[in-house]
């Protein structure tokens, strides 16, 4: 039976280790589901569809690195005998107690020179993975209290940070680059860098910010009450969207790490519609990565079930994209919004402000008229409803 939602290696689905590996612990109670080991999540993702793996360096071997060898070979030889791709991969700079008060931004000098350090080796390994993008999520770069951070100066250490950490991956020659995945809060009270506008202005102090993109997560710009969709269309139009954590959301609260597609669906719908803008344009060229938790709630089987639903929620929103595009009256009704006229540009080629200075329009007949956005909306959900 053909099922025209099945992923493809085309698709290029990712996901994290640490997703289907989360054995479910939250701030309120204990795992629900037994710790999973790298390689089986590897083989299971393998055997679901996926394309592509992204690891943090503690999701394969423990953080005193006393297994980091052997932990590395079972992982390489669960993604050789799968054909999977690391696509991507992080550090953990947030989970080890030595890291409460962050990594590049922790107030002591120590934990900032092992935090650099820490990352630098797990570039190493990326680098023998083939991984081409590193994010960095600083989780723990933050505060609670006003006081307790000299925000000037934990911008100034981020960006020595990423200035060391740029030479470094150019020194070695590793055609690497950084996605800094932005969080307004959680676990910190207020995260620095805390949507993908910070981190795009941030990316622009530094040494090399060539090798500095963004990785922005669904969940994380919409607890800041953003619009994920306009947000990544204007990162494509900055050429700094490198890498994507799709999940699912409902609005500004804690971090919920849905499955894809569940949460906003509306706005799933329209992150589907921009994905694939910046693919058809060359914009983006990362994998189409899943960064979600499977609820408290499931059982092995429900995780697989999860993990799996990602992808073919994906599928099925870009089939109802590209039939919202491919429609003749979605065509006419976006004619009608004159959405194409934003493309023109505002001044004539050869035309200054002077030639701006008094012009002539008609205000009152512009003003009365409608931009007959409700028809093209509806026309998007009744796509999305399934009715058209
Ligand atoms: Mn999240």
């Amino acid at each position: 039976m053909s099922d025209k939602y099945a992923p493809t290696p085309e698709d290029k689905f990712s996901f994290g280790i640490w997703t289907v590996g989360w054995a479910a612990q939250d701030v309120f109670g204990s795992a629900t589901r037994a710790p999973m080991a790298a390689d089986r999540a590897v083989r299971k993702l393998a055997e679901i569809g996926a394309y592509g793996v992204n690891f943090h360096d503690n999701d394969v071997f423990e953080f005193d690195e006393s297994d980091r060898d052997e932990k590395i070979s079972s992982f390489r030889k669960a993604l050789d005998e799968t054909g999977l791709k690391v696509t991507t991969a992080t550090t953990n700079l947030f989970s080890h107690p030595i890291f409460k008060d962050g990594g590049f931004t922790h107030n002591d000098r120590d934990v900032r020179r092992f935090a650099i350090s820490k990352v630098m080796r797990n570039l190493d390994l990326a680098a023998e993975l083939g991984a081409e993008i590193y994010v960095c999520w600083g989780g723990r770069e933050g505060a609670e209290s006003g006081g307790s951070k000299d925000v000037q100066s934990a911008m100034a250490r981020m960006k020595e940070a990423y200035d060391t950490l740029g030479q470094y991956v150019t020194e070695q020659g590793y055609g690497i680059r950084f996605a800094i995945e932005p969080k307004p809060n959680e676990p910190r009270g207020n995260i620095l860098l805390p949507t993908l506008g910070h981190a795009l202005a941030f990316i622009n102090e530094l040494e090399q910010p060539e090798l500095v993109g963004i990785n922005p997560e669904i969940g994380h710009e919409e607890m800041a009450g953003l619009d994920y969709a306009a947000g990544i269309r204007q990162a494509l139009w900055h050429g700094k969207l490198y890498h994507i954590d799709l999940n699912g959301q409902t609005g500004p609260r804690y971090d919920q790490d849905l499955r894809f597609g569940a949460g906003n669906v509306g706005g799933a719908f329209w992150t589907v519609d921009a994905v694939e803008e910046g693919i058809a344009k060359g914009q983006y060229t990362g994998p189409v990565h899943f960064d979600f938790k499977p609820p408290r709630t499931e059982d092995d089987e429900g995780v697989w079930v999860s993990a799996a639903a990602c992808m073919r929620n994906y599928k099925i929103l870009q089939d109802k994209v590209r039939a919202f595009r491919a429609d003749p009256e979605v065509q006419e009704a976006l004619a009608a919004a004159r959405v194409d006229q934003l493309a023109v540009p505002t001044l004539a080629e050869g035309e200054t402000f002077a030639d701006l200075k008094h012009v002539e329009i008609d205000v009152d007949g512009l003003a009365a008229k409608g931009m007959g956005f409700e028809r093209l909306d509806q026309l998007a959900l009744e796509h999305l409803y399934g009715v058209r």
